[in-house]
C-alpha cells in the first residue's frame, strides 16, 4: 500500500523543500528528493569513516563503506561478465549478510568478525532478479544467483519515482482526470504492489514478460492544488480525497502503462483534512532524567538489568539481538534476535477494483526502508536518545552520491517513561505500603507506508517482561461514495456540498519472528491452558494442563482456556527444580475474514493461526517467504513448518501474529486516532522470585 508521488513529480519540488523535508521525513524521500541536504545525509566520506571505526558488533548494521564496498564488487562482477547486464541496475535491497548464530555467541570484543553483504540485483528491462553476497573483506562476489523468472523483489524508490512519472504522462490517464472534471497536475498517483489479480490473458499474451510483469497498479486521489499553495501546517493530506472507480496498471519493466480500469465515476469530496488548534497541550519541561539509565554504545543498548543490541534492517526494521538480563553475577540470554516479520492487510469490500488490495507490506515494501526520522514531542519524549540508519540507495552509487548510501537521522529511539505502580503491598496491621513505581525502556521505530502509520514498541519492565506494542495510525483507506449505503464501506466523512466519503473494512495481520533462547538456544515448547476440574464437592475446581509441543507447527489461541505457551530451557531448571522459560501471552488478536481459500489469505497464512512454532532456520527470515510481491504462490511459514522437524531440546523459532479487525468510524476520518495492540513475553519460572524486588522506593525520599 504505498504512496508517494505528489511530493516527487517535478522533482524540483524536493530541493525548495529539502530544509522541512530533512528534519520530518522518510528515507523515501530523501533518496526521491535526490538532493541531499546536510553532510550527515549524503554518504560522505567522513560520516563513513566514524561509523566504520564504531563498528562493535559481527550484528552490527553495514556502514557507508560497506555498502559502498559491497555495490564495487557487484558492479564489477556484472561489468566483467558479459552476459549480466551493465545498466538500468536496481538494488532493492543491500543489507548485512548476518554470521552464523554459534559465531555471534562465541565470539568476544576485540576478535576479528568477517563482514558480509547481502545484495538484491533487479534489472527491469529484462525482468531479472539475482541474489547476491559479497565478502567485505576481500571485496569480492561469493554468491551470485539468478531467481526464477517472475520472482519479484520490494518495490524500490525509484520505481515509485517512474510509475508516477509513466501514469502522469499517459494521454489516457490525463482524458480520465478532465472527464472527471479534476486537473490531472493535481492527482496525488499512489503506487502499489499489484497484489494477486492476474491480468487479463489477452493482455498477458500481449506482453514481453506475461504475468509474471513486474508491476505496480495506481490509485489517484486529488490534491486540488500545487503543495505549495497550502500553508505548511495547513497541508492538504491527499488520502482524505479518493477518485474513485479508476486504477493503472504500470508494466515496470518497460515503464509503460498497460490497463487503465476506469469503471465508475463518483464525486470527489473537497476536505483538506486539517482543523484550526483548539487544544493547546502545555509544554510539558524536558524532565531533568537522568540518561545515564540508559547506556548506549554503538549499537549496544543496556539499561538497569536489561542489555540488548539495536539495528534497523532495511526490510525488517528493528531488530533486537542478543536480549540478556543480568540476574545476580550472570548475564542470562533470554533471546537471540527478535523482530516484525511480515504485515498483510486485506480489505474487505466485494469491489474487483479493491479485491487486489491486500498489502504484504514487508515483503512488498521494505518497511525498514520507510522508516522515519523520530520527532521530539512528536514521535518520542525530550529525554529520548537516537540512532541513525544508514541505508542503501536503490540506484547504487552515482555522481551526486558517490558512495550510494542515504543517512536516515534518529531512525532509531530509545527512552524511559514510567510505567506505573510497579508492585506494592499493604501491611494489615499498620497500613504501612510497601511500593514500587515503575518505569520502562521503550525502543522504537516507525514506517510510513503509504496511508498508513506504524509505530512499533519493544518495552523493556523492570519485571523482565517484553512487550511489543504496534501503534497504527494515518488516513484510512478511502473510497468515493454515494448516499446510499454501500456493503463492507461505511460512510466517515461529508463535506458542504454533501459529498461523501467512505472507508472500507480491513484488517492489519502483524507477525513477529521471535527467535526465544531461554537461558541458551536448546529449548523446548510446552502450550498451557486452564481447565476446569469440576466434581460433585467441587465444582468450582479448575487446573492447567501442559502439553508438550513436540513438532513443527501451529496453535491458535483459546481465550476460553487462557491459552499461552512456554518456551523453557532444556538445559536449565529454577530453584523449584523447573525448566527456566518464557512465556508468550496473547493480547489484541483479530482473525481473518477471509476465504481461507481466497489466494492472498493462502500467502499470509501466518494471519490464520497465531503462533507458530519452527527448528531455527536462519534463511527462514519471513513469515510469507522471501518474495510475497506478485508470488503466486503460498512460501513462508506454511513451507517452513512442511517437514515436521521435532521441536524437543532443539534451538526453537517462535512466530506470533496479532491483528486488528478495522470497522472504520467518521472519528477516524480523515486523520485516524492511533489504536495500538500487542503480546507480552513474560518471565515463567525464570526467575527465583519477582526480579523487581529490589528496585529502589522513588517515593522514600518524599
Ligand atoms: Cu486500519
Amino acid at each position: 500500500m504505498l504512496l508517494f508521488m505528489a511530493i516527487a513529480h517535478g522533482t524540483g519540488i524536493g530541493k525548495r523543500w529539502s530544509r522541512s523535508l530533512a528534519v520530518s521525513c522518510s528515507l523515501l524521500c530523501l533518496l526521491a528528493a535526490g538532493s541531499l541536504p546536510g553532510a550527515a545525509m549524503a554518504g560522505n566520506k567522513a560520516a563513513a569513516a566514524v561509523a566504520t571505526s564504531r563498528l562493535r558488533h559481527p550484528l552490527d548494521p553495514l556502514s557507508a563503506t560497506e555498502i559502498q564496498t559491497a555495490f564495487g564488487a557487484i558492479l564489477s562482477t556484472f561489468q566483467a561478465n558479459r552476459d549480466l547486464p551493465k545498466q538500468a541496475l536496481r538494488f532493492p535491497l543491500v543489507a548485512l549478510a548476518e554470521p552464523a548464530k554459534t559465531f555471534v555467541l562465541a565470539w568476544k570484543p576485540g576478535q576479528p568478525m568477517p563482514r558480509f553483504a547481502e545484495v538484491q540485483i533487479l534489472h527491469n528491462p529484462s525482468n531479472r532478479l539475482w541474489l547476491a553476497e559479497v565478502d567485505l573483506t576481500t571485496r569480492r562476489v561469493i554468491k551470485l544467483d539468478l531467481q526464477p523468472a517472475g520472482t519479484q523483489p520490494a518495490l524500490s524508490a525509484t520505481e515509485y519515482t517512474d510509475a508516477d512519472e509513466v501514469v502522469r504522462a499517459d494521454p489516457g490517464f490525463r482524458a480520465a482526470m478532465r472527464s472527471r472534471g479534476l486537473n490531472p497536475d493535481l492527482v496525488y498517483v499512489d503506487v502499489w504492489a499489484p497484489g494477486d489479480e492476474p491480468l487479463p490473458a489477452s493482455l498477458s499474451a500481449a506482453i514481453p514478460f506475461g504475468q509474471n510483469t513486474r508491476m505496480v497498479r495506481c490509485l489517484a486521489f486529488y490534491r486540488g492544488a500545487p503543495i505549495k499553495a497550502f500553508k505548511p501546517d495547513q497541508p492538504q493530506n491527499p488520502y482524505v480525497r479518493p477518485i474513485e472507480g479508476f486504477v493503472v496498471t504500470v508494466d515496470l519493466n518497460r515503464r509503460k502503462v498497460i490497463e487503465i480500469s476506469d469503471r465508475f465515476v463518483r464525486p470527489v469530496i473537497a476536505i483538506t483534512g486539517n482543523q484550526a488548534v483548539d487544544v493547546r497541550l502545555t509544554p510539558t519541561q524536558p524532565k531533568p532524567r537522568p540518561t545515564g539509565d540508559i547506556k548506549l554504545s554503538g549499537q549496544l543498548v543496556r539499561w538497569h538489568k536489561w542489555q540488548f543490541y539495536v539495528s534497523l534492517h532495511p526490510r525488517e526494521g528493528l531488530v533486537i539481538s542478543d536480549v540478556r538480563f543480568q540476574d545476580g553475577g550472570k548475564l542470562r540470554p533470554v533471546a537471540y534476535r527478535l523482530s516484525l516479520s511480515e504485515i498483510y492487510v486485506p480489505y474487505g469490500i466485494a469491489d474487483p477494483g479493491w479485491s487486489w488490495r491486500n498489502a504484504f507490506d514487508v515483503g512488498e515494501y521494505n518497511a525498514g526502508m520507510l522508516a522515519q526520522t523520530l520527532t521530539v514531542n512528536r514521535d518520542v519524549p525530550s529525554s529520548a536518545q537516537f540512532l541513525d540508519a544508514v541505508f542503501p540507495s536503490d540506484l547504487g552509487p552515482s555522481k551526486e552520491n558517490p558512495l550510494g548510501t542515504v543517512t536516515l537521522p534518529a531512525a532509531i529511539g530509545l527512552y524511559e517513561r514510567d510505567s506505573g505502580i510497579l508492585w506494592s503491598r499493604t501491611d494489615p496491621t499498620s497500613y504501612d505500603r510497601d511500593s514500587r513505581y515503575g518505569r520502562e525502556l521503550v525502543a522504537t521505530w516507525n514506517t510510513w507506508i503509504g496511508n498508513y502509520v506504524y509505530s512499533f514498541d519493544w518495552i523493556f519492565k523492570l519485571d523482565g517482561t517484553i512487550a511489543v506494542r504496534t501503534q497504527l495510525t494515518g488516513t484510512t483507506l478511502n473510497r468515493g461514495s454515494l448516499e446510499q449505503p454501500e456493503a463492507s464501506a461505511p460512510k466517515v466523512g461529508k463535506d458542504k456540498k454533501g459529498v461523501f466519503v467512505a472507508a472500507p473494512y480491513h484488517q492489519h495481520f502483524l507477525n513477529f519472528r521471535l527467535d526465544l533462547d531461554v537461558d541458551g538456544p536448546i529449548n523446548h515448547a510446552m502450550e498451557m491452558e486452564v481447565v476446569p476440574i469440576h466434581s460433585k464437592d467441587f465444582s468450582h475446581a479448575f487446573d492447567t494442563s501442559s502439553t508438550h509441543l513436540m513438532k513443527e507447527g501451529f496453535r491458535d489461541v483459546d481465550p476460553y482456556k487462557a491459552r499461552h505457551w512456554h518456551l523453557e530451557s532444556s538445559t536449565s531448571v529454577n530453584p523449584l527444580a523447573k525448566p527456566t522459560g518464557y512465556a508468550i501471552e496473547p493480547d489484541e488478536l483479530a482473525f481473518p475474514y477471509g476465504n481461507p481459500n481466497d489466494p492472498a489469505l493462502k500467502k499470509a497464512m501466518f494471519a490464520q493461526h497465531q503462533l507458530w512454532l519452527t527448528r531455527y532456520n536462519p534463511k527462514e527470515r519471513y513469515a510469507a517467504g522471501d518474495f510475497p510481491n506478485q508470488a503466486k504462490t503460498s512460501d513462508g511459514l506454511a513451507e517452513y513448518i512442511k517437514d515436521g522437524q521435532s521441536l524437543h531440546d532443539q534451538d526453537l523459532v517462535a512466530w506470533y501474529t496479532i491483528g486488528f479487525t478495522h470497522i472504520s468510524r467518521p472519528e477516524d476520518y480523515p486523520v485516524m486516532p492511533t489504536d495500538s495492540i500487542g503480546f507480552r513475553i513474560v518471565p515463567r519460572g525464570f526467575f527465583a522470585a519477582n526480579p523487581a524486588l529490589g528496585v529502589a522506593d522513588l517515593g522514600a525520599s518524599r
